[in-house]
């Protein structure tokens, strides 16, 4: 099968409008989409998510961060007693994306950018748009296999594969 990655846009690069920019990236370099959805993850979804981070120190706020998202949804209740109540509630949005195409997993992180935005070159997405370890704003596999896991728990019902027109100009 093509070599395919996870690459998520976080909470953050959502509500700054970012969403156009990472996606622009990956298709300016030939990759190919492959799916892509706006999610709404719970907690325990994205404790699977980051599970091999679960021990370092810095868990607790990366969760709380990808869980609170700035965006405020209003919803309307109606409680035990028939009242109507109108309640606002943070929902973090994230937009789920698979890519597909030769060596995407580690061009993909070179397109991303270091883990630390400072240390981000201009030109790379972290780089461009970022400044904090704790704000930077989006996600790429780090290797094949986890690749594969993440797209397995992020699109549970599968990801459709289809042959592009544009292949045969972009692969020799
Ligand atoms: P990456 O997202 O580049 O794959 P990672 O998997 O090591 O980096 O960590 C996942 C996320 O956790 C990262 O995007 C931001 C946060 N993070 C990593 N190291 C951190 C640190 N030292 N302090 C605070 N947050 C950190
Ligand atoms: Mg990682």
């Amino acid at each position: 099968m093509a070599e395919r990655t996870y690459i998520m846009v976080k909470p953050d690069g959502v509500d700054r409008g970012l969403v156009g920019e990472v996606i622009k990236r990956f298709e300016n370099k030939g990759f190919q989409l492959l799916a892509l959805e706006l999610q709404k993850p719970s907690r325990e979804h994205l404790e699977k998510h980051y599970s091999d981070l679960s021990a370092k120190p810095f868990f607790a706020g990366l969760i709380n961060y990808m869980t609170s998202g700035p965006v405020v949804r209003n919803l309307l209740m109606i409680t035990y007693d028939n009242a109507i109540q109108l309640r606002k509630k943070q929902t973090p949005l994230e937009v789920a994306m698979v890519w597909q195409g030769k060596g995407v997993v580690k061009a993909g992180r070179v397109l991303l950018g270091e883990t630390n935005p400072l240390a981000s070159l201009p030109g790379t997405i972290r780089g461009d748009f970022a400044i904090d370890v704790g704000r930077n704003i989006c996600h790429g596999s780090d290797s094949v296999e986890s690749a594969e896991k993440e797209i397995a728990l992020w699109f549970p019902n599968g990801v459709l594969s289809h042959k592009r027109v544009t292949d045969s100009l972009i692969y020799e």
